[in-house]
């Protein structure tokens, strides 16, 4: 009961996966059709294709909302094959039947998530796509349909073996309505809410404005049970302040990462919890070794790796130990599993949040009995991918910055003035590259022995970052009462996010008794911070890479 794959329909969204798809159903001697860019990519991957407009004669209409939409394209896949009646109607019209339908809805509910507006995510709407997997799901005595990414491999598997036998046909229907039916749920959800919130329906020209306003805050005024069929998995205590509403989405449920990162214990996360989380993470996970990093809000104020032969709880003491002051209350991230020794060293700090990948069973114990610690277990790797934030009327979406960069490898590095640096020197250079990712620009960090001993961030100048990461290394260091704090920007090397654009920031440095800068150049005043450390005997990298954090 096995039917062999001669015809296959391709229109997704989410283009993962399907060249290699493509790949599969053209060398088993599949015919492949397909919509506008789902086309352009398998073409561009060299595989041959039918543009759906040829098969319709008719080309996309209403910005690409009727592009499936025709008796050509459904006569195809609603014809059961086994009837005799249905094949010569198909002949009578010169309609070629498909035999697997492979479709990825348009993404309704991660546009909700990402506060689309009100007209984007009426756009996000998929009628076509649907449609075509309904029937095709209705039709599985004829007709393979495929809705997930995940089920490609399978169906490439199929198509070198003859296709898919009747029952795995009708499983991949019902997994097809399982997804029409909760796309259709979190459409009438997202509408339900959207009109509760619209006081003034009255007003009939009124009207469109009305909804336009109401996408702002839809997101918030959906009842629980709303928002949870839109991938909301909490309403929070409160947003930043205690005056505004807050929510929290899961908008990849197989790949929840932070947003629905394991909580073993402690008070329920806040809003601010989880930007500082976020942040935390990111740092540490922006280092192989074993790092740890302390976050208040949204800033470093401690970062350290191990060091050869050391291990995690090395890197927290000395993480803390870069500005003890501050590590009261903050969010501390590592990068591997907590051990007992560290568990000891946080137990007396307040904190408000801990976050890894994993912790060892005495760590988590002596953990728990701080009863208001928030205790996160989080997946073993960075996030990677691209990051959303919003503007007033629109989003903006970027890659994320993975240190992958060019310049980020240090053998890539240019030396621009004094010796280079030896081994320990270029360790902690690209040690405070890394780290210096982290603080809001402009930033600058001061390291030594793996550790940070000295921050400014968040300056409007990298003259005062310069000053403040000095002060900072120099008066925030352990030290016993009444004793005056160590010294700790003598003999540091020390990072800058972005490019000096005059010498005097890096004469503040040099003065501090910084040994070694890392910094990415370009300025057209380079030749000035290039003289200064010169003169001073001062190593100088130009990395040709920045990374500002705004
Ligand atoms: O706008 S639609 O509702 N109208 C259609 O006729 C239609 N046909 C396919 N959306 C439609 N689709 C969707 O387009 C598919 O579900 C898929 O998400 C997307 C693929 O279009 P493209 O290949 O141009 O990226």
């Amino acid at each position: 009961d096995r039917r062999p794959f001669r015809r296959a329909l391709l229109s997704v969204y989410d283009k993962s996966g399907i060249v290699e798809l493509a790949r599969a159903l053209a060398d088993a001697g599949c015919e492949i059709v397909s919509t506008g860019s789902t086309a352009a990519t398998v073409r561009q991957a060299g595989i041959e294709v039918t543009d759906v407009e040829q098969i319709t004669g008719f080309p996309e209409m209403l910005d690409g909302r009727v592009k499936t939409l025709h008796p050509r394209i459904h006569g195809g896949i609603l014809a059961d094959q086994r009837l005799e009646d249905h094949v010569s109607q198909l002949a009578d019209h010169d309609i070629a039947p498909f035999d697997l339908v492979v479709v990825n809805l348009y993404p309704f509910a991660e546009t909700v998530a990402a506060g689309g507006s009100f007209q984007e995510i009426i756009e996000k709407i998929d009628v076509g796509g649907p449609t075509m997997v309904r029937g095709a799901a209705k039709n599985f005595a004829s007709v393979a349909v495929v809705v997930e990414p995940e089920d490609y491999a399978e169906a490439a598997r199929a198509a070198g073996a003859g296709g898919f036998t009747l029952g795995e046909r009708q499983e991949l229907a019902a997994a097809a309505f399982q997804v029409t039916a909760g796309y259709d749920e979190a459409i009438a959800a997202w509408m339900m809410g959207a009109l509760d919130g619209d006081d003034a329906q009255d007003a009939d020209g009124a009207e469109q404005d009305e909804a336009e306003e109401v996408s702002d805050t839809y997101l918030l005024d959906m009842s629980d049970e709303d928002a949870a069929t839109m991938g909301f998995a909490a309403t929070l205590r409160y947003g930043e302040n205690p005056h505004q509403r807050a929510r929290l989405a899961v908008v990849d449920e197989e790949d929840p990462g932070l947003a629905g990162a394991e909580q073993l214990g402690g008070k329920a996360m806040s809003y601010n919890n989880y930007v500082d989380a976020d942040a935390a993470l990111r740092a540490a996970y922006d280092h192989d070794q074993p790092c740890v990093v302390v976050m208040k809000h949204n800033n470093p104020c401690g970062i350290a790796v191990a060091r050869e032969g050391e291990d995690i709880a090395a890197a927290h003491a000395r993480a803390h130990g870069t500005d003890p002051v501050s590590a009261y209350g903050g969010v501390i991230a590592a990068n591997r599993t907590v051990t007992l020794a560290m568990a000891q060293q946080v137990k007396p700090v307040f904190t408000e949040v801990i976050l890894a990948p994993g912790y060892e069973v005495e760590a988590l114990e002596l953990l728990h009995s701080k009863k208001n610690l928030r205790i996160l277990q989080v997946a073993d790797r960075p996030r990677g991918g691209v990051e959303i934030r919003t503007i007033w009327g629109g989003t903006l979406v970027q890659d994320v910055d993975a240190l992958t960069a060019g310049g980020d490898d240090p053998a890539t590095w240019t030396l621009a003035a004094g010796e280079a640096a030896d081994q320990d020197t270029l360790a902690d250079l690209a040690f405070a590259w890394r780290a210096v990712r982290a603080p809001k620009s402009n930033a600058i960090l001061l390291a030594k022995d793996g550790a940070a001993v000295g921050i400014g961030m968040g300056q409007v100048n990298r003259l005062d970052s310069c000053r403040l990461a000095v002060a900072r290394a120099n008066t925030l260091g352990e030290h016993a009462e009444g004793e005056q704090a160590p010294e700790r920007a003598r003999g540091a090397v020390a990072a800058s996010d972005a490019f000096f654009p005059f010498a005097d920031g890096a004469q503040i440095l040099i003065d501090a008794g910084v040994t070694a800068i890392v910094q990415p150049g370009g300025s057209i005043r380079d030749d000035e911070v290039i003289a200064a450390c010169r003169e001073a005997g001062v190593t100088l990298y130009l990395t040709g890479t920045r990374h500002f954090a705004h």
